[in-house]
């Protein structure tokens, strides 16, 4: 079925909601230039995230992961937002309320200008201490690990690196707010790492309506109840675009 049919099935249902959740992962900031991290042509193709976003990789050579982090901090400083991030900012303005639940460290939604954001892994742009968890202000020409200005310890990045907790604080509000929303979204995230892809499932037993826009068929895809097939910085303007108009009606 088209696209363009598939939303005008959502009509009735959209007409209905109150409550949107977004969630997103690396796939939304594709079309901003930022590598997601399991397409095969990816650049991260040889740098497996597994391997390099976790704390022993970080402690058997923190030089070498600092690196990968201020490489990739240096990518999405000289990224802009999508048009796909920017349709997620103009659903707030039709809708009682939008949650963005996002599992990228990017910045990019905040930098579009959506207001209620959860950043499940952290972000690029946050530093702390190793040891006494303190946080850092990184100066812009830095060079190297820094160390803790308290303790001595080494800093890392503000990131949930694997076998690690997320936060418990943003957690709970990405929890409730898949538990309180009428309409789920799950855009450009290959629903693999835990314990963030609980989430469209969560919705769906909770019988949310759930949307998924990506290229790929992902484990969600089986589950959802709207495949949207194709890019975010497509298919989202297109959601808003029929909202609006059905709006204006
Ligand atoms: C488009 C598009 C376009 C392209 N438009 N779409 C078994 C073994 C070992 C561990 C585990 C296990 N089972 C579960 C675990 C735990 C583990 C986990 O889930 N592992 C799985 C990989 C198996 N999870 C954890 O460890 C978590 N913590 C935890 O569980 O704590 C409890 C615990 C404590 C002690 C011991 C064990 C557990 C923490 C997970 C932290 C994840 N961190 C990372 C790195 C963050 C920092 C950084 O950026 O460096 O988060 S990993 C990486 O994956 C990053 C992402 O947020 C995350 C998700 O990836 P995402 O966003 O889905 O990206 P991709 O690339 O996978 O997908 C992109 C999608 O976009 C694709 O589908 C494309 O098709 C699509 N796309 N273009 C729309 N234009
Ligand atoms: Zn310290």
């Amino acid at each position: 079925m088209l696209i363009a049919d598939k939303l005008r099935e959502l009509r009735h249902i959209l007409s209905e909601v109150n409550h949107v959740v977004v969630f997103t992962g690396a796939g939304i900031s594709a079309e901003s230039g930022v590598p997601t991290f399991r397409s095969p042509d990816g650049i991260w193709a040889k740098f497996k995230p597994e391997e390099l976003a976790n704390i022993n990789a970080f402690m058997a050579n923190p030089q070498r992961v600092w690196e990968w982090y201020e490489h990739r901090r240096t990518v999405v400083d000289q990224a802009t937002p999508n048009p796909g991030h920017y349709a997620i900012v103009a659903l707030e303005s039709l809708f009682d309320r939008v949650d963005v639940i996002t599992q990228n460290v990017d910045g990019l939604h905040a930098r579009a200008g959506s207001r209620r954001i959860h950043e499940l892994h952290g972000s690029l742009h946050a530093h702390r201490c190793l040891e006494c968890s303190t946080p850092y202000d990184l100066a812009a020409t830095e060079e190297g690990v820094p160390h803790c200005p308290s303790c001595g310890g080494l800093i890392r990045p503000g990131v949930v690196w694997f076998g690690e907790d997320l936060p418990q604080d943003v957690w709970q509000r990405a929890e409730t707010s898949t538990r309180e929303c009428d309409l789920f979204l799950s855009v450009g995230t290959s629903t693999v790492v835990y314990p963030a892809a609980q989430l469209p499932f969560l919705a769906l037993s909770l019988g949310k309506h759930v949307i998924e826009v990506n290229p790929e068929a992902t484990d969600l895809t089986r589950h959802a109840d709207t495949v949207l097939q194709g890019a975010a910085g497509e298919i989202l303007p297109e959601l808003v675009a029929t909202i609006r108009s059905d709006r204006s009606k």
